[in-house]
């Protein structure tokens, strides 16, 4: 065979062989707070990297428009059962490539072009996929937007019934990218219900809460559930439908040949070996974890006189105002500030926000990642005051200094990803 076929990445392609060790060593290095990020564990990995990738697969397990698909069939039935049984779902379709895709489909399945939808609005913690107006949503569908209440910051379920009783949707959208509340999707449903509507719930976010029971659990209520695999549930990036059995049909021909085309095997044989993880006891162990980390890293930045958008956190993650009414400074700053200390956040509007979504009010926190890590309460609050230290002086090099070297010695305390570090000759810590 070819030698160059048989070459190793380092030998084989040099600058993507650096990039990859130098992204280790940053993730390694570096604190994640990005609420939607986490580290799979080396199978998961080894999983997506495998020769599945090869394969195409198009239709479903026994019904292929392919040969050689019976090792294909093993991990897309293996990870449909365990997604079931995660979460106590009648029929699930693990092919969808992402969460944006798996939303894409059930609008597929469940509504005519021009439909009405209710989505939660984006700055208000909802998606993009939820009825922004560039997002396909928005273009296909006629939309309305529910929110939080300005005083307690957290979901006005009366204006979501009185917006539904006067727009009529057919479809409820539920679930956020940016919200620390527990979401009543029982609630909703009941709302859904009193207008002939159905629901959606995106669980991207929460799905490991939701998985362990830690956050109430929408499947029995929503028609549909959609959620990301690579966030709380700490699997591959890609996405996945649950819904009861009457929609399964509906639901996989929107997904394939409506959406998309071969499903990603390799994907689904990491999501399989995700969900083997979710299932076992010490991933209920990690989610109470997540919380506890959340709890406590919000109140040390309380402490530490940092607003919280509704005054705290009922899941993984929270939102900071580090702009408080033009006395502190932009999100857009703060991302900045901490991304030089390798403490990586990303900037985000909170509700009501005077400033753009690029600029920004806010900055997101969240712990999956870090819990991942094994990082505890103490940890928690050694990172909150980082953080409030880096807040209130941006410009301070005494004080950034400071928190590097406090930032190195912690992450050198929980080893991430050692012997793929120890692989890579190369890997330095590039932002700045
Ligand atoms: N981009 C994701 C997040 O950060 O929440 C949502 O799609």
């Amino acid at each position: 065979m070819n030698k160059s076929f048989t070459a190793n990445l380092a030998e084989a392609d040099q600058i993507i062989s650096e990039a990859i060790d130098n992204e280790t060593r940053r993730q390694s290095d570096g604190l994640e707070l990005i609420a939607s990020e986490n580290f799979v564990s080396d199978a998961v990995l080894e999983a997506m990297g495998s020769v599945f990738t090869n394969k195409y697969a198009e239709g479903y397990p026994a019904k292929r428009y392919y040969g050689g698909c019976e090792f294909a069939d093993v991990v897309e039935n293996l990870a449909i059962e365990r997604a079931k049984r995660i979460f106590g779902a009648e029929h699930a379709n693990v092919q969808p490539h992402s969460g944006a895709q798996a939303n894409m489909s059930v609008f597929l399945a469940a509504l005519q072009h021009n439909d009405k939808i209710l989505g939660m609005n984006l700055s208000h913690g909802g998606h993009l996929t939820h009825g922004h107006p560039m997002n396909f949503s928005g273009l296909n569908f006629q939309v309305s937007d529910y929110g939080v209440s300005r005083d307690t910051e957290t979901i006005d379920y009366d204006e979501l019934q009185k917006t539904a009783e006067e727009n009529k949707p057919k479809m409820i959208i539920c679930g956020a990218s940016a919200y620390s509340r527990t979401i009543d999707f029982q609630k909703i449903s009941e709302i859904a219900k009193s207008i002939g509507a159905i629901v959606m719930a995106d669980i991207a976010h929460i799905a490991g809460l939701v998985a362990v029971g830690l956050h109430p659990s929408p499947v029995p209520h929503c028609e549909f559930v959609t959620t990301t695999t690579h966030k709380t549930l700490r699997g591959p990036r890609g996405g996945l439908i649950l819904c009861r059995e009457e929609f399964a049909k509906d639901v996989n021909k929107a997904v394939f040949p409506g959406v998309q085309g071969g499903p990603l095997v390799h994907i689904i044989a990491a999501k399989a070996v995700a969900f083997g993880e979710a299932l076992r006891e010490d991933f209920k162990a990690y989610q109470e974890q997540i919380l506890k980390n959340a709890k406590v890293l919000a109140e040390t930045l309380q402490a530490e006189g940092l607003r919280i958008v509704s005054g705290g956190t009922d899941n993984h993650l929270m939102l900071v105002d580090v702009f408080a009414d033009g006395e502190g400074i932009t999100g857009k700053v703060a991302e900045k500030a901490l991304d030089a200390v390798h403490i990586t956040v990303n900037k985000n509007t909170i509700p009501f926000d005077k400033n753009s979504p690029f600029v920004a009010s806010g900055i997101r926190l969240g712990t999956p990642a870090l819990t991942t890590r094994g990082m505890k309460e103490t940890e928690m609050r050694a990172i909150g005051k980082m953080i409030a230290a880096i807040i209130r002086e941006p410009e301070s090099e005494e004080i950034k200094t400071k928190v590097k070297k406090d930032v190195a010695e912690l992450t050198a305390g929980f080893p991430l990803y050692e012997q793929r570090l120890m692989k890579g000759k190369t890997g330095t810590i590039s932002a700045a």
